[in-house]
Formats: structure tokens, C-alpha cells, sequence
């Protein structure tokens, strides 16, 4: 059978690369074909979640920073200052965090979606038209997140005026001043020419991009055992991919930029300066449980608990 799976991102972009290596090793195992539908053809990331919940499609890449507002437990990954920096402990999170791959699994179930897998792309920097080295520099600044609930109180809680928009908006909100700021990982900057709507690149150290693969449950449900496996190997195979097709996309992304705007500052935050942000995240952390209650605080509790478990793991 032929199987569609949508993406937020282009076919090159890192949401394409590991869906088209999902396809290559599903088309050269079995008789199915997938087919890809990039960001822009079936709608935004709201539109595509609910086309795999119906089983229009069968496969959705939705990031939580917009299946947050479907299931806001979802939202653990965009609280700042809690994921690790390091990559090698990301890589090994993601796939080993029992709270991930069993308890938010569960979640997804529950929205007649089958979690696939989830997997990280690259730290998120802020870009901006005004330079930002403190809080005090987002006063008056309208930050573009995308639309769940606590990626407003992040930034807010970082001074910002946030203002939760769809991807699809946010290039031209940019292009005629109503917002200044946005968030998302470099490769993203610089494919989407994010550099040429705004004029500084900030690396806060408080987050690092996740994204989910979801299948349309009833679909998943009724596969051969076969065909099941069959999920499963070829996610393992395009995370493994993934994982090593980011090794150095950041610094060849920021070069990119670099040379296409040699304008566009680049500013690290020292401990110093990161410091009033992680203060900030307190409150944020607060939020979170305030609006996710018992199941939030033991997603939350678990999180951290395998990130612990990673860290020993990994970090030796
Ligand atoms: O900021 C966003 O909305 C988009 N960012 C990335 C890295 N992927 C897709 C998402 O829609």
C-alpha cells in the first residue's frame, strides 16, 4: 500500500532527511511506498496532526511545540534549561527514556496516535532585529514561538512579548516588523533565510529543538506483526542516520549565514548572562505543572530521571 507521511519542514531540511530514509528502507524491505508531503502541502502542523488522527495519512511529523496544545504533557520539551546540551547524551535520551517511549507514548495513544519516534534537531538559538544579551533586551519585543501554551510563558518569563504564530507566518512577520524575534535551530535559520528578517543570532543555551514521528494509530494497530517490525527498523534506521547527519550541520549552517550576510551577529551567552534566563525558568517550570497537574509533574519527574540515567550512561 502506498503510505503518506507529512513533514513541518522541506525535503532537505532534517524532518525530509530522516523521512526520506524511513521511505528508502520501507521501499527496500517491502512492497509499500511512502510518500512524502512537505511543509505547505497539506497545511500547517495543526492541520497535518488531525489529518493523521482521522487516517487521511498515516504518518505526521509534528513537533510539540504545536502537539503541546493536544497533549500539554507534551510540553516538557520546551521547558528551558532541562534538556542536556550535549548531543551524545540527547541521542541516547531520546531513544532509552522509558518516559518518553512508554508514559508520552501513552498519551499519544489516547489521540488515536501511535508515537514512532522522537528525535532532536540541533539547539535553538533566538534570532532577532535588536541585539539580546538580557532580559531587559526583549522588553517590547514581539517574539514568535509556536503556539502551545508554554512557549508563551517562556517567553514572556524572558521579558518578551510573546506571540504564538504557525510556521507559515512567521518569514513575513518578520518582513513587516509585527514580530522581532523568533526561535529555532540554526539549519532552520539559515534554510529558511531567517537571516535576512533579522539581524542577530543569540545562543541561550536553554533549549534544543525536539520533533515526533506519530502514525495514525487504528492504522498501526492493524499492521502484520511484520509490518510492525517493519515501522520500527526503519525509524531505528533514519534515527541512527539523523542523529549522524546532524554531526556538524550547525557550524556549516552558521557559515552559510556568515558568508550570505556577513552583517549578522553572533553572540554566545556567557554563565554570566544566561543566569537571569535560567531564573526565569523557574517560573516556566512552575507553569508547567500548574497546568498539567499529576500527570505533568511525574512526566516531568521521569524526564529528568532519564536524562540522569543518559547522562551516567553516556557521559561516563
Ligand atoms: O518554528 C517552526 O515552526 C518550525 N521549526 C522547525 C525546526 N521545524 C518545523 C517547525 O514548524
Amino acid at each position: 500500500a502506498e503510505w503518506k507521511y507529512a513533514i513541518e519542514e522541506a525535503l532537505e531540511e532534517v524532518q525530509g532527511v530522516y523521512a526520506t530514509k524511513f521511505k528508502e528502507h520501507i521501499e527496500a524491505n517491502s512492497d509499500h511506498t511512502v510518500a512524502i508531503f512537505p511543509f505547505g502541502t497539506l497545511g500547517e502542523s495543526a492541520d497535518t496532526t488531525e489529518l493523521a488522527q482521522m487516517g487521511a495519512i498515516q504518518f505526521v511529523d509534528a513537533s510539540p511545540g504545536f502537539t503541546g496544545s493536544l497533549i500539554p504533557e507534551l510540553q516538557v520539551f520546551l521547558m528551558p534549561y532541562v534538556l542536556p546540551e550535549d548531543p551524545a547524551v540527547l541521542a541516547d535520551f531520546y531513544k532509552t527514556s522509558s518516559t518518553i517511549n512508554e508514559d508520552l507514548a501513552g498519551l499519544y495513544d489516547a489521540q488515536n496516535l501511535h508515537l514512532v519516534d522522537m528525535f532532536p534537531e540541533g539547539e535553538v538559538v533566538m534570532t532577532t532585529k535588536e541585539p539580546v544579551t538580557s532580559p531587559a533586551d526583549l522588553e517590547g519585543v514581539k517574539f514568535r514561538v509556536m503556539t502551545t501554551p508554554l512557549l508563551v510563558e517562556t517567553y514572556n518569563a524572558f521579558g518578551a512579548t510573546a506571540t504564538p504564530l504557525p510556521w507559515g507566518e512567521t518569514f513575513s512577520g518578520l518582513q513587516l516588523n509585527m514580530i522581532q524575534g523568533q526561535e529555532n535551530p540554526m539549519f532552520f535559520v539559515e534554510s529558511t533565510k531567517m537571516y535576512e528578517v533579522t539581524d542577530h543570532i543569540t545562543f541561550t543555551g536553554h533549549n534544543t529543538f525536539t520533533t515526533a514521528v506519530a502514525a495514525n494509530k487504528s492504522f498501526y494497530d492493524g499492521l502484520s506483526d511484520e509490518d510492525k517490525a517493519l515501522v520500527t527498523e526503519a525509524a531505528d534506521a533514519a534515527y541512527d542516520y539523523i542523529i549522524d547527519y546532524q554531526k556538524g550541520l550547525e557550524d556549516e549552517a552558521l557559515a552559510k549565514i556568515q558568508e550570505a550576510k556577513p552583517s549578522m551577529t553572533v553572540t554566545r551567552l556567557t554563565d554570566e548572562q544566561r543566569e537571569p534566563f535560567r531564573k526565569a525558568a523557574e517560573q516556566v517550570r512552575e507553569k508547567f505543572v500548574e497546568m498539567t497537574g499529576d500527570s505533568g509533574k511525574a512526566v516531568l519527574d521521569g524526564f529528568e530521571a532519564d536524562i540522569k540515567a543518559s547522562q551516567e550512561r553516556v557521559g561516563g
